[in-house]
């Protein structure tokens, strides 16, 4: 058996079958499609967990990012750039590191988790911290990308969702067919545009005989997408998706009404209940942003005996703050047999 080579390698003829000397590569991809027996049990459906977490930067931005930096370095691109909630700064570094380029990424000050700051820091990249929102980093960097040669590797770029696409290829080939419901949080909407694109792909390539239902969750405090206006003041504990102003919302509603889904909201407090209870009792630690896939369909429900597919997009090691202020502190005790068996009761 050949070792894993990564999303332009594998899937490299849906992507423009790129020279191998043209990809810029950490081995992404191929992360687990786990099945969830609590939450299965829970839902009374067969449940998967898409766990994107474990990628090499630990969210599912490098799959868009194999593909951007590969042809923004093959086009002679010399620096990149993006606006960021945190994961497509940390995965644009990275992948900017191992290609060569230099990567400037603006963040929202403040509201970024800690991981995901420590990365872009220490893969290199300029770090500019702006006084404002995600979204408006977004349009910082794109007015930049307008007047001076830098490449934009934020999902406006179209390299991004191509790269992707390859989430919604990944699940289908670890199902052998597309699940009834694809559940995803929505943040500024590249994802779930890209995975309606990668299951499209998918059957008109005749590899699947149907797409499934497109399931989208936004945070209550940034809903840009069901309240049907943009928020300017998004707030949420799931910093990832803290976004007013979609840049892919035609794409997100396309999904949405072609596979007769649907966009919904969820509290803060239901996206940490399920952020919990995918820690304790599937073993599995994502971000925040990440369980709001999962609350939606605790809080919405489901149709019984479906089967669904929740995009877990980034790792919980991103933002140990969040983890850590739900949880019980560790215990303190004296470093004794007695003590521990007091404190056991055992
Ligand atoms: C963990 O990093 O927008 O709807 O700048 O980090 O495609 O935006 C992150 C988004 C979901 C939402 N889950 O995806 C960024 C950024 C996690 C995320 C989303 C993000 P999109």
């Amino acid at each position: 058996m050949s070792a894993w080579g990564g999303l332009l390698a594998s899937y490299g003829q849906w992507l423009g079958n790129p020279a191998p000397s043209d990809i810029v590569t950490l081995n992404e991809g191929n992360t687990p499609l786990i099945k969830a027996s609590a939450l299965s049990e829970r839902l009374g459906a067969a449940v998967y967990l898409k766990f994107d977490g474990l990628n090499p930067t630990g969210s599912f931005k490098d799959r868009g990012m194999t593909v951007a930096m590969s042809r923004a370095k093959a086009r002679g691109a010399q620096a990149v750039i993006c606006g960021s909630t945190g994961n497509t700064s940390a995965s644009a570094a990275a992948y900017a590191a191992k290609a060569g380029l230099t990567c400037a990424v603006l963040v929202p000050g403040g509201y970024v988790a800690m991981g995901k700051l420590a990365q872009a820091v220490m893969y290199g990249a300029t770090v500019i911290q702006i006084d404002g929102n995600f979204d408006l980093t977004l349009n910082l960097a794109r007015q930049l990308g307008e007047v001076a040669p830098i490449t934009v590797v934020n999902s406006i770029n179209p390299d991004r969702i191509d790269g992707q696409m390859t989430g919604a290829f990944e699940v289908c080939d670890q199902l052998d067919g597309a699940p009834d419901i694809l559940s995803i949080p929505v943040g500024n909407a590249g994802n779930i545009t890209a995975y309606w694109r990668g299951f499209t792909t998918y059957q008109d390539a005749g590899i699947i005989s149907r797409r499934p239902a497109m399931w989208g969750f936004q945070a209550a405090g940034a809903a840009p997408l069901v309240l049907g206006h943009v928020v300017t003041e998004p707030d949420t504990i799931a910093t990832a998706i803290r976004i007013g102003n979609p840049a892919s919302a035609d794409g997100a509603r396309r999904a949405v009404n072609e596979s007769e889904g649907q966009i919904r909201s969820v509290t803060d407090a239901e996206i940490l209940e399920a952020y919990q209870f995918l820690a304790r009792h599937e073993g599995i630690f994502c971000e925040p942003a990440s369980a709001a896939s999962v609350a939606g369909l605790l809080v919405h429900g489901v149709p019984e005996g479906s089967t669904i597919v929740c995009v877990l997009t980034g790792n919980g090691l991103k933002d140990p703050d969040t983890a850590l202020s739900i949880s019980p502190r560790p215990l303190s005790i004296d470093a004794s047999v007695d003590a521990l068996r007091a404190t056991l009761n055992i």
